[in-house]
């Protein structure tokens, strides 16, 4: 199926060179649209991280990881449905293994692996590169655009060629910083969150390329945008924007993720940034029980508050969203 025929708007993200702190909180930030942002100095690191480089760090060997190892032949790795396994190994095998080195199977034929770096102490701490990639945080400079005591966590992610990491939301603002390869990532914006098919902050639409449409017809309403970034290029992801990450080649990226929320709006158990705020959840959960109460109703009198209650949250809604695609 040709995939433009599904978009009812193709659209690209903005590129933006050599953007000051000034220009992205003035400009950029209150749009909240995804930019990529080209210009800004990153460090040395999309030079030094050769794979050889990373392979053989002395620390890469002596630093070990978990990672998500699948042989799922699309290369969709699916948290719906969970089609991977977590392995742990060094960081100089993982690179290895990205990049063809023959070793024995972890757990079958044509496996693809994948690294989303998490915290020293992963149950109590977010993942933070300069406390357990201290060698490599030296040749990198992760961009800070935002008030430094915002900065929630930052994420190491490489990849093996073909791999697509599921559609999904974060309910933190996000700079996706492209080291080594090339990446595709395709979003969507939060105004399409009833066509995505959403569980928990996952979609259940694996394939976004060739979606089961019979399966997830709304799908075809949603408006993606695209973009591809090179190494040097940083991708700003605000909160809650949908994303799907196509590595075609061997990948080495970065995450910073920041609060813009007070702090205590945050769960203080989320460590992967992706739980939503705490007055949503306590918001969710009075929906569930004004639910539960007009479920005691007779249908037509439940109609009738039904209908109250929504037009009630639906005020709560600015009305400043224009066009098919929500942007402002
Ligand atoms: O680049 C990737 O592999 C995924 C990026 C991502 O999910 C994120 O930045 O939140």
């Amino acid at each position: 199926m040709s995939q433009d025929a599904l978009l009812r708007f193709d659209g690209r993200v903005a590129v933006l060179q050599h953007v000051t702190e000034q220009q992205f909180c003035d400009h950029v930030l209150p749009a909240r649209l995804p930019v990529v942002l080209k210009g800004l100095d990153i460090g040395c690191a999309p030079q030094q991280w050769t794979p050889a480089y990373l392979r053989d760090l002395p620390s890469s060997q002596a630093t070990l990881v978990g990672v998500h190892v699948s042989t799922e032949p699309s290369g969709c790795l699916n948290f719906v449905n969970r089609n991977f396994v977590f392995k742990t190994m060094s960081l100089s095998e993982l690179v290895a293994r990205c990049t063809g080195q023959k070793m024995e199977p972890l757990i079958g034929n044509g496996e693809r692996y994948y690294l989303r770096s998490i915290g020293a102490n992963p149950r109590k701490e977010p993942s933070s590169i300069e406390k357990s990639f201290p060698d490599l945080a030296r040749s990198l400079n992760l961009p800070q655009l935002f008030p430094a005591d915002s900065e929630f966590s930052s994420v190491l992610r490489i990849t093996s060629p073909g791999v697509r990491l599921w559609t999904h939301f974060d309910v933190m603002d996000n700079f996706l910083v492209q080291i080594r390869g090339t990446k595709r990532v395709q979003l969507w914006s939060p105004d399409d969150e009833e066509n995505l098919y959403v569980q928990g902050s996952s979609s259940e639409v694996m394939d976004v390329d060739d979606p089961d449409l019979a399966r997830y017809p709304l799908f075809a309403k949603a408006c993606r945008w695209k973009c591809e970034l090179q190494p040097g290029d940083v991708l700003f992801i605000p909160a809650l924007w949908f994303h799907n990450v196509y590595t075609e080649e061997f990948s080495v990226s970065a995450n910073v993720f920041w609060r813009q929320l007070p702090k205590n709006m945050y769960d203080k158990k989320d460590l992967y940034g992706n739980r939503d705020p705490i007055p949503a959840t306590e918001a969710l959960k009075a929906i569930d029980a004004a639910a539960a109460k007009l479920l005691e109703l007779p249908n037509y009198y439940r109609q009738f508050y039904c209908k109250r209650l929504q037009r009630q949250l639906g005020s709560l809604v600015d009305a400043g969203a224009c066009g098919e695609c929500g942007i402002e």
